[in-house]
């Protein structure tokens, strides 16, 4: 487990003493939209528009917010328009990795997809993440909470 630190990984936890006990999550990094014409959402940049084999899912089985994209991009018959890659269910010294070598750029580890999105990247590497193929690097969305979902509505 740990963070990314201007690019590096670090492995550190959540600093909760300094939080009085409390586990604080940090706001997603990325926070962009994909609409139909590719304007921009309510947060983030323009220029993700909806359009078939355009995004790819990184999501982990054990996680909510992860599983509700699955769900929700089944229920939307998206399946054929998004591909998925899955980490590993455990989240180790390195943060969230891959069994095998994820399809876009063979890398091992989750935080290698954040720093090909932003090279000097700090922070959390959170799943899920929804990444443009077309726009790299400043192109992954980082879906949160329960707006997951409807940052993927109108790709369907
Ligand atoms: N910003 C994301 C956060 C999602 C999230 O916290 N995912 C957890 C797994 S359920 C994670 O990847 N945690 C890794 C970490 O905190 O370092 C959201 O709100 O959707």
């Amino acid at each position: 487990m740990g963070k990314l630190v201007e690019g590096v990984w670090r492995d550190v936890w959540y600093d909760t003493k300094a939080s009085g006990g409390k586990f604080i999550r940090e706001d997603a990094g990325f926070r962009s939209w994909v609409t139909e014409s590719g304007k921009a959402g309510p947060t983030g940049d323009a220029g993700f528009s909806a359009e078939s084999g355009r995004y790819h899912l990184y999501v982990s089985l054990a996680c909510p917010w992860a599983h509700r994209t699955l769900i929700f991009r089944k229920l939307k018959g998206l399946e054929s328009h998004i591909s998925v890659s899955i980490v590993s269910p455990d989240m180790l010294e390195n943060g969230w990795q891959f069994d095998e070598p994820e399809p876009l750029y063979g890398f091992n580890f989750m935080h290698q997809i954040y720093t090909k999105a932003k090279q000097d990247y700090t922070g959390r590497v959170t799943v899920p993440v929804l990444w443009d193929k077309k726009r790299k690097p400043l192109s992954a969305t980082n879906p949160q909470k329960s707006s997951a979902s409807s940052m993927m509505h109108l790709t369907g």
